[in-house]
């Protein structure tokens, strides 16, 4: 029969299975490891995502002056660099969150207000999540438009690094991104390819996203630029991956899919996309290899899967 997988958006809410390796309580080398208060903090946050149900509305968070300070550190730090070594689609989705979503130095936007614009630009939504989730349950999710958020932000000792996704990482390092149509599309597709997939077509899925959505680079009029989420969240790895040191490969799904990656340190080798449309075919063509024993859709009119 093969592994469930979530057939209306309201399913969505079984998809919450997390992995804990990163997070502070777990990971001894976690700068917010011995913070009690800080651990205290995230359990509170983790807490609203564990209550929410598909549908409501996005749970607020009133951020304290020190979370609000390292905000505005890591945002004044990345916006400085951002001009010459990101990509031109996040650049202009950055720049519409600063002038129509409140993005800025500030505060820290909150979901609520960044998924109804969202909403309205390319149909993406978000969802609270309480930590980093399993590559299953978050590509699921994409095949609703639906991307999972957390909403605390990493320990104020290291703001220019989280072992884990925060709020920095998705508010500056995705979001932009969705605000692209194609990249969207891109997005919702990976998500649709993994429905229903054995383990080991789920772990090449989310090898292909890592080295896309998360560290991807593209080339635009002859320079390479990053629209990769993973870099465009961390100040030096985003350095690092334009500089003349790591080896660039051309995007090739199956080639992309079987390469080792790394979650504890800057990527050894990053993959170049020509353009989205490119990844995007490629990433179609790879995705009709992958044996299932039925076809999906996405029907945006009832938000539900069609299997086929
Ligand atoms: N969980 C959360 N909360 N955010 C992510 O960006 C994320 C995740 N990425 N789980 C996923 C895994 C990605 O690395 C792939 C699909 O494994
Ligand atoms: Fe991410």
């Amino acid at each position: 029969k093969g592994p469930w997988f979530p057939r209306q958006i309201k399913d969505l809410d079984r998809c919450n299975l997390l992995i804990t390796k990163f997070d502070p309580d777990m990971d001894q080398d976690h700068p917010g490891f011995s913070d009690s208060e800080y651990r205290k903090r995230r359990a509170f946050i983790a807490e609203l995502a564990f209550r929410y149900k598909q549908g409501e509305p996005l749970p607020t968070v009133e951020y304290t002056a020190e979370e609000t300070s390292t905000w505005r550190e890591v945002y004044r730090q990345l916006r400085s660099i951002y001009p010459s070594l990101a990509c031109r689609q996040f650049l202009d989705g950055l720049q519409q969150l600063e002038k129509e979503c409140g993005y800025g130095e500030e505060r820290i936007p909150q979901l609520r207000e960044v998924s109804a614009f969202l909403k309205e630009k390319t149909g993406f939504q978000l969802r609270p999540v309480a930590g980093l989730l399993s590559a299953r349950d978050f590509l699921a999710s994409l095949s609703f438009r639906v991307f999972q958020c957390t909403q605390y932000i990493r320990h104020s000792s290291s703001p220019m690094h989280s072992p884990e996704p925060d709020c920095c990482h998705e508010l500056l390092g995705h979001i932009p991104m969705l605000l692209d149509k194609e990249f969207a599309v891109f997005s919702q597709e990976i998500g649709l390819a993994s429905l229903g997939a054995s383990d080991e077509d789920i772990e090449k899925l989310s090898t292909l996203y890592w080295f896309t959505v998360e560290f991807g680079l593209c080339k635009q009029n002859g320079a390479v630029k990053a629209y990769g989420a993973g870099l465009l969240s961390s100040y030096g790895e985003l350095i690092y991956a334009l500089s003349n040191k790591p080896e660039y490969k051309p995007f090739n799904p199956e080639e992309t899919a079987v390469q080792p990656y790394q979650d504890q340190t800057y990527q050894p080798v990053y993959f170049v996309s020509e353009n989205f449309e490119d990844a995007k075919i490629k990433m179609r063509r790879y995705s009709t290899t992958i044996k299932r024993p039925f076809a999906v859709r996405y029907d945006p009119f009832t938000c539900s899967i069609e299997v086929l």
